[in-house]
């Protein structure tokens, strides 16, 4: 295997919006980023990812770009950037933006010249189509509910749009619109960013032509998944862009790939892959339903380990995934991945341990490294996500009263990773002087970063001992390329694995809060990571407390 300079690492994402607020306005920014390069530098992680920060009216906060070009003023300016992609560097970190080109925004100019004069040549950046009848080309259903078709006003057209309606879908058949890419990837790569995280890349491919499919609701459309798994041919345009961009600029990319095909793994991430990585997705999408959240089923703790050793065995050594147990889009994992009530410090070190130590290029998310947990929604107004507020009338329609709807969507809301970090016990979490754009979550008192760094024995500190154990000379050789076997695998409530390579590591956890015992399939050597003070070892025997969780070497 030929060794790439971001093996090694391990990865932050940052939500700008909700980092750090450095003018009082309410909204993080790039300045408030600034400032935290030196706690980031401290935790110990070398790639931020930050979600968009590019000019956009923030429909789907910053997911719905207006110009590729340019900074949104409220995230900063283009001075900003530069000064945080050179600062990062004197510390030997990458910054990482986030590559939104399935689709643009309404407001971006390419869309109001398409909708001008829809014959002409901005048509064809876009999915543009005649209704027969009044009928739209296709009965898909959007990500965030409703037709994924909208009208183009004053005409007889519509136009595509896969996630909300100012979102339209820009047509990667039209080679134009690819260079359009290229050119503006390249141009941020050579300004020096490290790379990209690649946004919903799977839809650029659709099945064409457009056709209805099998309704699957009472809406009588069907999911756009439906869809995809109709669609071939993805792999021309994204090694293209590899080709093109990626390459010859040596960059991680880590894609956001739900619904490839399995047969289509190396290509996507094997040695020549499209992307260095791509998350994994297997735990996160557990227990989903066509329906909506309300019908969405709880993971269990078998659930979780059959997920990510599913994950990994598919991947094997063929390429690296990258590990998560939230994002922005997700609840926090402590809540959703616990036993709900569960989330005393040790359980939430556990579950970060289990994750941080599979194979691949571990991600944390923010706040996720001080155990950042989902808040509490008192109604739906103080819910700003567009998928949340679908999820709600999908849950009313489906017949639950206002109250039920809110219980059900509190529980996977993306707002619940989208609270202001909390940086502090003081007002508002020291997140901003001003007013929030979201409300903080009340339990800021108790969790935040401050209190944390001064604690040894507090998670912030755990994940650091982590990703100090990653780097370490000794150990690292085995943490990164050496391979992964499930242990003990029928102990139930019990996730276990070896990590071989010129050492041989046990990582096992807990994952119940009863005390257990459990014969090793060996006698350790040495406990290198321990989330409580002490072990009771007895040569092959240990006692594991609740949420226990060791990494030995064996
Ligand atoms: O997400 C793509 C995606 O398919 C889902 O994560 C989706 O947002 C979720 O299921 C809705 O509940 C990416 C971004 O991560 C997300 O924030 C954007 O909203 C979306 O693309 C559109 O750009
Ligand atoms: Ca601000």
């Amino acid at each position: 295997m030929i060794k790439k300079w971001w093996h090694d690492k391990t990865a932050y994402q940052i939500y700008p919006k909700s980092f750090l607020d450095s003018n009082g306005d309410g909204i993080g920014d790039l300045r408030g980023i600034i400032r935290k390069l030196d706690y980031l530098k401290d935790l110990g992680v070398d790639i931020l990812w930050l979600s968009p920060i590019y000019v956009s009216p923030l429909a789907d906060q910053g997911y719905d770009i207006a110009d590729y070009y340019n900074i949104d003023p409220r995230f900063g300016t283009m001075e900003d950037m530069e000064e945080l992609i050179e600062k990062a560097k004197k510390r030997e970190m990458y910054i990482v933006m986030d590559l939104v080109v399935n689709h643009c925004s309404d407001e971006h100019e390419w869309f109001k010249k398409a909708c001008a004069d829809p014959d002409g040549e901005y048509g064809n950046y876009f999915y543009i189509r005649e209704k027969k009848d009044g009928k739209s080309p296709a009965n898909w259903r959007s990500y965030f509910g409703n037709s994924v078709w909208s009208d183009i006003p004053g005409t007889n057209k519509q136009y595509l749009h896969s996630f909300h309606k100012k979102q339209p879908d820009l047509n990667w058949e039209n080679p134009v619109v690819r260079e359009e890419i290229y050119k503006n990837i390249n141009w941020w790569l050579d300004k020096g960013l490290g790379g990209f995280r690649i946004d919903a890349i799977i839809n650029i491919k659709k099945a064409l032509p457009f056709q209805d499919y099998q309704p699957d609701r009472a809406d009588g459309l069907c999911s756009i998944q439906t869809m995809l798994a109709h669609a071939h041919g993805i792999g021309e345009f994204l090694s293209e862009m590899r080709d093109r961009c990626f390459k010859p600029h040596d960059a991680f990319t880590v894609g956001e790939v739900f619904d490839e095909k399995p047969e289509e793994l190396e290509s996507f991430i094997g040695e020549n892959g499209y992307f260095s990585s791509k998350f994994d997705f297997n735990e996160t999408v557990f227990g989903g339903s066509e329906k909506g959240w309300y019908d969405a089923r709880a993971i269990t703790a078998e659930d979780y380990k059959h997920c990510c050793f599913a994950a990994q065995k598919h991947v094997g050594t063929t390429g690296f995934l990258s590990n998560i147990i939230e994002n922005h889009d997700e609840p926090r994992g402590v809540s959703h991945y616990l036993p709900a009530g569960e989330c005393a410090p040790e359980a939430k070190k556990m579950l970060g341990g289990l994750n941080f130590m599979l194979r691949g290029i571990p991600f944390i998310y923010q706040g996720q490294e001080i155990g950042m947990e989902n808040t509490v929604f008192s109604g739906i107004d103080e819910v700003d996500d567009i998928a949340t507020l679908d999820q709600y009338q999908t849950a009313l329609e489906a017949g639950y009263g206002p109250k039920e709807a809110l219980d059900i969507v509190s529980r996977y809301s993306r707002d619940n990773a989208r609270t202001p970090m909390q940086w502090e016990a003081s007002a508002n979490a020291g997140f901003t002087e001003g007013t929030p754009w979201l409300k903080v979550n009340p339990n800021y008192k108790n969790v935040n970063a401050a209190d944390q760094i001064s604690r040894n024995n507090s998670v912030f500190m755990f994940y650091k001992e982590l990703i100090r154990l990653r780097k370490h000379p000794q150990w690292k050789e085995t943490i990164i390329y050496g391979t992964l076997e499930p242990v003990l695998e029928d102990e139930k409530n019990l996730m276990a694995y070896c990590r071989k390579g010129p050492r041989t590591l046990l990582i096992i956890g807990n994952f119940q809060k009863d005390a257990r015992e459990i014969i090793l399939p060996r006698i350790p050597e040495a406990v290198l990571i321990n989330n409580y003070e002490e072990v009771s070892l007895d040569e092959d025997k240990v006692t594991l407390k609740g949420w226990q969780f060791l990494v030995m070497e064996i």
